[in-house]
């Protein structure tokens, strides 16, 4: 790669391999590429599973110390306990590298505040205090450096419920103005955050967590401290103030539009991220693989979690579908590692799409009836088409482009029947650089997708739309949003409203009377909680779909629709949160509206 322009002050840029500028000596590009990981939480809250004193204790498995308001003198004596004697490194390693993960990353010190490590400046770690005494990191590093996986360390730096001086321990700690904060960093985070970065050879990156209201100060103390020992290694978000290289999405939340390919999204099989007993919520495989699909299509990277049990095994139903995963990716890869996000701005009903230099990928969730699919807006030319899984085999297909109307239309004869059980993916090789038509057009099935960041916001000062693709402080009834988009032919259309909606908080949410506007047509409705229906409950950022009416297109080409809210909600605490607007074709409106006639005669 040669730079085609540099700043001397600042940073070198140059052409990739795909025409795009990228900074030179990019310590995110190996991150970027690898789009797929696997997180571990493990520690001595493995033991109990969950469970306290004959009770299951609500919340994921790691927070029980603090759900059950354990003391931290009889937490502890958990170490005596903890011998995870059938922990095998290389299996865990090789079970990440058989579900297509590029990188490990372990809970070296949860809020529990034990060490996973060998760490010399604090006894409350795993070789000190266990029967067992061995540094599973340390194992884990050699091991991910023998098959090629990046080796990763999370630490909670805030919040820490073994240390009277740091965030988090209210039950033993009550008197928060004891507490220096400033201490705990010197004693504790500093040298055990050292020994992380001098321990175990090249660190990929260290993933802190929930910088709460850390000062900027600590936060580039640790930022300094790992750029000076480990120049290369990569910090995530959650270290506060910005100070990461890259940002992360909230817990369980899939990113909703196409991002600068520096996110990344950590995510639970089940409802927790440490060993549960009786947490069977388990997602399916094809769920996972959905979402790192999704993922990918938006330029985030998906980070996995697995939860070990006290006795150093992962379990069955996390590595089952670890392991489906993995077959999937063999034939699919292609597709997710080293992609960028979709040129389409926008989702499609039947499935999402990634893209590496001159090839699309389309990954189909939903397949076409009888095998006929159509994609609608794609101006460069198709040069060939195969399935992932059948590479040597064609698929026949062609493209039009009406003039009148400058519309292009790429038509692919795939299978009849869906080829794959899980997710089939088929390439496009394109003549030249992707080329999508940026408008939202009438897709497949009459499909108009018209997500938030698309919108012209119209609103009071301090509304704005935010770049996770949610409309920021919609409390009043004064914001309006604006869409303009493409319908092939005058119809009929469905209008739904799909609003975001944070399932932990679901009961500040409210239910609110929004008009739709195409033309002099008008669609009214309520939209918001009243709607949601739980898909997972492990996701926590879920969309709640309102159908609000219809609207009447009376002509081909360019319409807007504008979205407000008529009545808002008086009993919202939270926001009227939408991401979108989704129109959807009435096929055979004639002998629809007789019967609606008939049925309201
Ligand atoms: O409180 C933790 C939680 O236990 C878990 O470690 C997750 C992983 O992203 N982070 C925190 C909550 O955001």
């Amino acid at each position: 790669m040669k730079p085609v322009c540099c700043n001397p002050l600042i940073i070198r840029y140059a052409r990739n391999k795909e025409g795009n500028m990228v900074k030179l000596n990019d310590k995110t590009a190996w991150w970027r590429k690898a789009r797929f990981g696997m997180f571990i939480h493990w520690g001595l809250y493995a033991i109990h599973g969950g469970r306290w004193k004959g009770r299951t204790i609500p919340g994921p498995g790691e927070w029980i110390m603090a759900k059950a308001r354990i003391p931290a003198t009889e937490y502890e004596q958990l170490a005596a306990r903890f011998n995870p004697v059938k922990f095998d490194a290389r299996a865990w390693v090789k079970l990440a590298k058989d579900a297509g993960m590029k990188y490990l990353v372990i809970t070296a010190k949860h809020h529990d505040g034990f060490a996973m490590f060998n760490s010399p400046s604090n006894n409350y770690n795993i070789v000190a205090a266990t029967p067992w005494g061995h540094d599973p990191l340390r194992e884990l590093a050699r091991a991910c450096r023998a098959a090629g996986i990046r080796f990763c360390f999370y630490y909670s730096q805030f919040n820490d419920w073994h240390d009277p001086d740091a965030h988090g321990n209210t039950w033993d700690f009550p008197d928060g103005t004891r507490k220096n904060f400033s201490r705990y960093m010197r004693r504790k985070c500093l040298p055990q955050v050292r020994e992380l970065l001098t321990q175990y050879g090249p660190v990929g990156l260290i993933w802190f967590d929930t910088p709460g209201s850390i000062k900027r100060g600590h936060s580039l103390e640790l930022r300094r401290l790992t750029r000076r020992l480990q120049p290369d290694c990569l910090i995530n978000g959650r270290l506060g103030h910005d100070l990461g290289d890259y940002d992360g999405l909230a817990d369980n939340q899939l990113p909703a539009v196409p991002t600068d390919s520096r996110f990344e999204t950590a995510v639970t099989i089940n409802d927790s991220w440490g060993f549960k007993k009786d947490d069977r919520n388990w997602k399916s495989a094809e769920t996972l693989i959905t979402q790192l699909v999704e993922c990918a299509s938006k330029g985030a990277n998906y980070l996995l979690n697995v939860g070990p049990d006290s006795t150093g095994v992962i379990p069955r139903p996390n590595a089952a579908r670890l392991r489906k995963i993995g077959r999937w990716l063999k034939i699919n890869g292609e597709a997710i590692y080293d992609t960028q996000p979709s040129p389409f701005p926008y989702d499609f009903a039947w499935g999402r799409i990634t893209r590496r230099a001159n090839r699309l990928y389309l990954h189909f969730f939903k397949w076409p009836a009888g095998g006929e699919f159509t994609l609608h807006g794609l101006r460069s030319r198709v040069r060939r088409a195969r399935l992932m899984a059948k590479p040597s085999t064609p698929i026949p297909v062609c493209q039009q482009h009406d003039r009148k109307h400058d519309e292009h239309v790429v038509h692919i004869s795939l299978p009849r029947r869906k080829p794959a059980r899980i997710i089939p993916v088929v390439a496009l090789d394109l003549e030249g650089r992707p080329d999508a038509d940026p408008l939202p057009q009438e897709q497949m099935g009459g499909h108009v997708m018209l997500p938030v960041n698309l919108a012209v916001l119209r609103a009071p000062k301090g509304v704005s739309i935010g770049p996770e693709g949610t409309v920021r402080n919609w409390r009043t009834s004064a914001p309006q949003l604006h869409w303009t988009f493409n319908i092939r032919k005058p119809g009929l259309f469905r209008v739904v409203v799909e609003t975001w909606l944070d399932r932990l908080r679901a009961e500040r949410y409210g239910t609110h009377q929004v008009k739709v506007t195409v033309g002099r047509e008008t669609a009214r409705g309520r939209a918001g909680r009243a709607d949601f229906k739980i898909r997972h409950a492990g996701n926590r950022y879920q969309t709640a779909q309102s159908d609000i009416g219809l609207v009447n297109i009376a002509s081909t080409g360019a319409h807007t629709a504008t979205l407000l809210v008529e009545k808002y909600d008086p009993k919202d605490t939270a926001r009227f949160d939408p991401v979108g607007l989704r129109l959807v074709r009435v096929k055979n409106a004639k002998s629809f509206i007789k019967s609606m006639k008939a049925g309201i005669g």
